[in-house]
């Protein structure tokens, strides 16, 4: 009875040591459409699908999106991802995101120049051949600001009916602590050792009350 409360007391100092997340800045899948974006044009891909689903876009040649985020100023990093749909008939153009802080940092991520040879083809808003696709991306910016401003564009060069790109499942954490997981405090550390140490020699001693059961 008393070990059995033992591992109950070592498992709870367990589960509050779980591992640390990440903590969100944002979590945009537009399906409530866009907000906050220079341009909060969304669409929905209709029924052929291809994978699809609402998105921010589609934009074309010349387009500039551009969105500012709020940040705690105590991260060192941001993880920036999102799908890439990639409409129609993209001639190694590259697709551009770029982010940057009032303190002067910035970094751009250029995609490849070979796209239109990345993953499945599936049809959606193109005409029929064409090679419409999901491409994830993701990207480090190290930044210690306050905020943020993403900005998507593109080296398109032909008409919005020939080649296109839309946005979709942004996802930008920070380095730092978020809820639910916690990073386990020194004491808590100390807690855990302790309850290993504890549960240890609770089962030392039961083992041992077992054993001198068997030879008595
Ligand atoms: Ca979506
Ligand atoms: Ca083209
Ligand atoms: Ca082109």
């Amino acid at each position: 009875m008393k070990t059995k409360m033992m591992i109950l007391a070592a498992s709870a100092v367990i589960a509050s040591a779980a591992p640390s997340h990440a903590a969100t800045i944002a979590s945009e899948d537009f399906e409530g459409g866009a907000s906050g974006w220079s341009d909060n044009k969304s669409e929905d891909p209709g029924a052929n699908t291809g994978g699809f689903t609402k998105h921010l876009g589609r934009f074309g040649q010349g387009a500039v999106v551009s969105k500012t985020f709020t940040l705690s100023g105590t991260q060192s990093f941001l993880d920036i991802a999102f799908d890439l749909y990639r409409i129609d008939t993209w001639d190694s153009e590259y697709f551009i995101a770029t982010a940057t802080d009032p303190l002067g940092n910035s970094k751009e991520f250029r995609t490849g120049p070979y796209l239109n040879s990345d993953g499945a083809a599936n049809y959606v808003y193109g005409f029929p051949g064409s090679t419409d696709r999901i491409v994830p991306l993701s990207f480090i910016f190290n930044t210690t600001a306050t905020s943020f401003t993403l900005t998507f564009s593109s080296t398109l060069n032909q008409d919005f009916s020939d080649e296109s790109w839309g946005v979709d499942n942004l996802l930008i954490t920070d380095d730092l602590t978020g809820v639910p997981g916690a990073v386990p405090e020194p004491s808590t550390w100390a807690m855990l050792i302790l309850g290993f140490g504890v549960l240890g020699g609770a089962l030392r001693r039961s083992r041992g009350a077992s054993e001198s059961l068997t030879y008595a």
